[in-house]
């Protein structure tokens, strides 16, 4: 046992890491990349479908689907990007797109996926929406520079859909994690602060953003964020979670104080981006409760971690209640 095992040991593991892991990467793929990672991920058509993010060796990336029986062996992988940066007809990526969350919206009968484009003034929130995974309509850019780790909910509140999104402004103490609504999916407005990142020690001070897109539950919106922590060695990249009310989704319920999955592996401490672990898609399996995560290793793989929502929700509901906000808009930070 090495010393990090020892040292996971001793706290309950919600999610277990695949014995496989790590279960794609760019030796995998069917055309020279150099790297493949952050993949959004959903059901669909009875398979497993994850929409990576693939680097290229101009450092600039594109998204491409694999497709899996099972979700862990046997991905057939589309043989060219399937989603290429467009620069001529959308400026904003000329750097490439990144970090897709996919969202299924049943009253559009369609897929939506939020994804970083990679502009020249700064990364924004971009929506494409699809059907099939074949053909993707560009909705635009809907949040300025900079702006990233987006994700739409699967429906609306009073009429309106809501985003997560993750603002940066240099005059701001930190980046905090943002609510948004919108009539039309195109104008949004009413943003305000859903999670601050915290201060000083704190795992997930300074810098924080949505992970996979929040998942709907009984006892509300499970929210899996990410906390960047700044050390002299580097960043290190961990997970938390969060829970809102489900009506009200600017409500914060609750707000877990520990980290529950972290950097440990060969696989997320080295890479091209040490540290890292970044997951943009995971699917619930209603009949078992069981949750696959898909996470990005270190900036240069793909790996797969399993949960049972039970004792996620168990580990948030005993975590600290958060102040009660009477509408969206109003905000605390400690
Ligand atoms: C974030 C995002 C992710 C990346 C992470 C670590 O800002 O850009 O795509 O995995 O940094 O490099």
């Amino acid at each position: 046992m090495n010393r990090e095992s020892h040292r996971t040991s001793l706290y309950r593991e919600l999610f277990k890491r695949h014995q496989d892991n790590p279960i794609l990467t760019a030796q995998h793929w069917p055309y020279p990349a150099n790297t493949v990672f952050n993949a959004g991920a959903c059901q669909f058509e009875g398979q497993t479908l994850l929409l990576v993010r693939v680097e290229d060796r101009r450092g600039h990336s594109h998204l491409t689907v694999a497709r899996s029986n099972d979700g862990v062996t046997n991905w057939k992988i589309d043989a060219q990007p399937s989603f290429a940066p467009d620069p001529a007809n959308f400026s904003e990526e000329a750097w490439g797109v990144e970090d897709p969350r996919i969202t299924w919206i049943a009253e559009r009968e369609e897929w939506l996926i939020t994804y970083t484009a990679y502009s020249p003034s700064g990364p924004m929130v971009s929506l494409a929406k699809t059907k099939d995974f074949k053909s993707f309509d560009r909705m635009g850019p809907v949040m300025p520079p900079e702006d990233k780790d987006a994700a739409i909910f699967p429906r609306r509140f009073d009429g309106r859909y809501a985003m997560i999104h993750r603002p940066v402004s240099s005059g701001s103490s930190g980046a905090h994690i943002w609510l948004s609504f919108s009539p039309d999916m195109t104008h949004w407005g009413d943003h305000h602060v859903l999670l601050f990142a915290r201060r000083g020690a704190w795992w997930d001070a300074n810098k924080i953003g949505l992970s996979p897109p929040p998942m709907e539950t009984p006892e509300g919106w499970l929210i899996m964020y990410h906390g960047v922590r700044h050390t002299p060695g580097g960043c290190l990249y961990r997970l938390g979670l969060a829970l809102l009310d489900l009506e009200k989704p600017w409500q914060v319920l609750r707000r877990a104080d520990e980290w529950i999955f972290s950097p440990e592996e060969t696989y997320e401490r080295q890479g091209d981006v040490n540290g890292v672990v970044f997951p943009c898609g995971w699917i619930l399996d209603e009949a078992t409760g069981d949750i696959r995560m898909y996470y990005g290793g270190a900036d240069s793989c793909i790996a797969l971690a399993t949960g049972r929502l039970t004792d996620l929700l168990d580990f948030v509901q005993r975590s600290p209640a958060q102040p009660i906000r009477s509408r969206p808009g109003i905000a605390y930070n400690d």
